[in-house]
C-alpha cells in the first residue's frame, strides 16, 4: 500500500510508535512558536495513529505493519472518522508549512514540511507537486493539497494522477 510505503521511512515493513512520534515531533519543529498548533498536531496525529493501528485511546498499539494498517481501515464502518482526522491533518500539516500566511505554500515550503518529518531525500517531491497543484499556478492551496491527500489515501486506480502524490513509488 502506496501510503503505507511512505510513511515507512526506512522500508523496514514496520512502523513502531517510536518512529511514528519521531516524525511527529518533527512536524512541530516549523510551529515550535506556537503551543496551541503543536498541539493541536499531535492530537491529530494520535488520532490518525489510533485509526491506522485499531488501538484505544486506553490501549495504544506500539507498532504498525501494512496489514495491520488494511486491517483496521477495513473495519472502519464509514471513513467518515479516517476523513475528518485526515482533513484536520492536512489543515494543521498546511499551516505549519504556510510560514508567511497568505494561504498557499510553495514548493519550497512544501520540501521543507517533508524534510523536518524525517524523509530522507525530498527530490521526488517536485513531481508530487505538480500533480497536486491542479491549477498549475505554482503553489498549493489548502483545497488542493487536502483533496489530493484523501485522494491519495483511498485510490484503488491504478492510473489516478494522484499515485503520483509522491512522485514515483518504486
Ligand atoms: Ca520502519
Ligand atoms: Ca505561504
Ligand atoms: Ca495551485
Amino acid at each position: 500500500m502506496k501510503y503505507f510505503d511512505v510513511m515507512d521511512l526506512d522500508n523496514d515493513g514496520i512502523i513502531s510508535k517510536e518512529d511514528y512520534d519521531r516524525m511527529v515531533e518533527g512536524s512541530c519543529v516549523p510551529i515550535k512558536d506556537d503551543p496551541v498548533k503543536q498541539e493541536k498536531m499531535r492530537k491529530s496525529q494520535e488520532d490518525l495513529w489510533q485509526i491506522y493501528t485499531g488501538s484505544t485511546e486506553t490501549n495504544v498499539a506500539r507498532f504498525l505493519t501494512e496489514a495491520i494498517l488494511i486491517d483496521s481501515l477495513l473495519k472502519q464502518k464509514s471513513y467518515d472518522r479516517l476523513k475528518a482526522s485526515l482533513r484536520e491533518y492536512c489543515r494543521i500539516f498546511f499551516q505549519s508549512m504556510d510560514t508567511n500566511n497568505d494561504g498557499y505554500i510553495d514548493l519550497q515550503d512544501y520540501r521543507r514540511g517533508y524534510d523536518y518529518k524525517g524523509f530522507p531525500d525530498t527530490s521526488f517531491l517536485k513531481q508530487g507537486f505538480n500533480v497536486i497543484d491542479v491549477n498549475h499556478d505554482g503553489k498549493l492551496s489548502l483545497d488542493e493539497f487536502t483533496r489530493a491527500t484523501v485522494e491519495f489515501m483511498f485510490s484503488e486506480e491504478d492510473n489516478s494522477p494522484f499515485n503520483f502524490y509522491f512522485g514515483q513509488l518504486e
